[in-house]
């Protein structure tokens, strides 16, 4: 596993160079990051690639609503060492165990159809609230206590028809993506913070799930990696329980969907992650993790959750 004992001497290493990207001590504190699982080369090789692309299309990251309340200080020490090596994630967070608790203190029971919530109008606004406050909760963290410029971008890039508006009300299905916000962003240096909320034609808002925003971002950036970052940081083989390090689709899609273990969530993550992928080019993966592995799972063949790639 990753030396996480190294981690804040490492951070501090990098806050002073931050803004000045000093490759001779973003690299020291990076190699004694990783150093005790993977080799230098292993790391320049993968450093390079995410650097060959321009920076829009080096990862979207989504946020999971747990990580954002129990895991928001491992979430920002992943994304300071990544903006010292000058690598900006476009980041889209969630916030669906928050919203779940804000219902039931309205006394509201949260419903979902096939994992998607049901969004009446009352719902939608304690939504939208939420999702804002969420969204800036995050960026002044990052601006104010770990000293990433992130920006808030909360609206102007998802479009949206309502998915079925009998069916789950006021629940977004995403028509288009402008990506013009985003690139304004990272041309800034700064760290593009998403929110999972789009808008119709006539600016009605619109609840869309916080993975679904990711696949939508993706499809339109067509970033090298897109990161899942969840508490339970992969999947895991229903048999074994143990985490599955890589699924090649080409050649293991068929035999998974066979597996007895591969039922509900599992399923309908990977039937979308296949979805996602045809549509990308080859080069193009899907990581899901813990954001403790974040780095491990970027930059070592190892990784450090489940790798998904065609
Ligand atoms: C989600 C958006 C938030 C989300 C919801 O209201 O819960 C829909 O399902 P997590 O934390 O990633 O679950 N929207 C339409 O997806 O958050």
């Amino acid at each position: 596993t990753v030396p996480r004992a190294l981690v804040p001497a490492a951070s501090r290493l990098y806050t002073s160079s931050a803004n000045s990207h000093d490759a001779t001590s973003m690299r020291a504190a990076f190699l004694s990051l990783l150093g005790s699982v993977s080799s230098r080369r292993e790391i320049d090789q993968y450093l390079a690639q995410f650097r060959s692309v321009s920076s829009q299309q080096f990862a979207v990251v989504k946020v999971g609503g747990a990580i954002l309340t129990d895991h928001i200080d491992t979430l920002c020490l992943a994304l300071q060492h990544l903006y010292s090596m000058g690598l900006y994630p476009i980041i889209v967070h969630g916030g669906g165990p928050q919203m779940n608790k804000l219902l039931l203190d309205a006394g509201v029971e949260p419903e979902f159809i096939d994992g998607i919530r049901v969004t009446d109008k009352k719902t939608l606004g304690i939504a939208r609230k939420l999702f804002l406050e969420a969204n800036m909760d995050l960026v002044l963290k990052l601006r104010q206590d770990w000293g990433i410029p992130a920006r808030p971008i909360t609206a102007g890039v998802l479009q949206a028809d309502y998915l079925d508006k009998e069916k789950w009300k006021y629940v977004g299905d995403i028509t288009n993506v402008n990506s013009r916000p985003i690139v304004d962003a990272l041309k800034a240096k700064e760290l593009p913070i998403l929110c999972s909320m789009a808008e119709t034609e006539d600016g009605q808002i619109l609840n869309v799930n916080a993975d679904v925003v990711a696949g939508a971002l993706a499809r339109s950036l067509e970033p090298l990696k897109i990161v899942y970052l969840s508490e339970k940081g992969g999947l895991f083989n229903g048999d074994t329980g143990k985490l599955i390090s890589t699924i090649n689709l080409d050649e293991e899609y068929d035999s998974l969907m066979q597996q007895s273990w591969v039922k509900y969530g599992t399923k309908l993550k990977i039937v979308e992650v296949k979805k996602l992928l045809d549509d990308l080019p080859k080069t193009s993966s899907v990581a899901i993790i813990h954001p403790q592995y974040l780095e491990k799972e970027l930059f070592t063949h190892t990784g450090g959750g489940t790798l998904i790639r065609k």
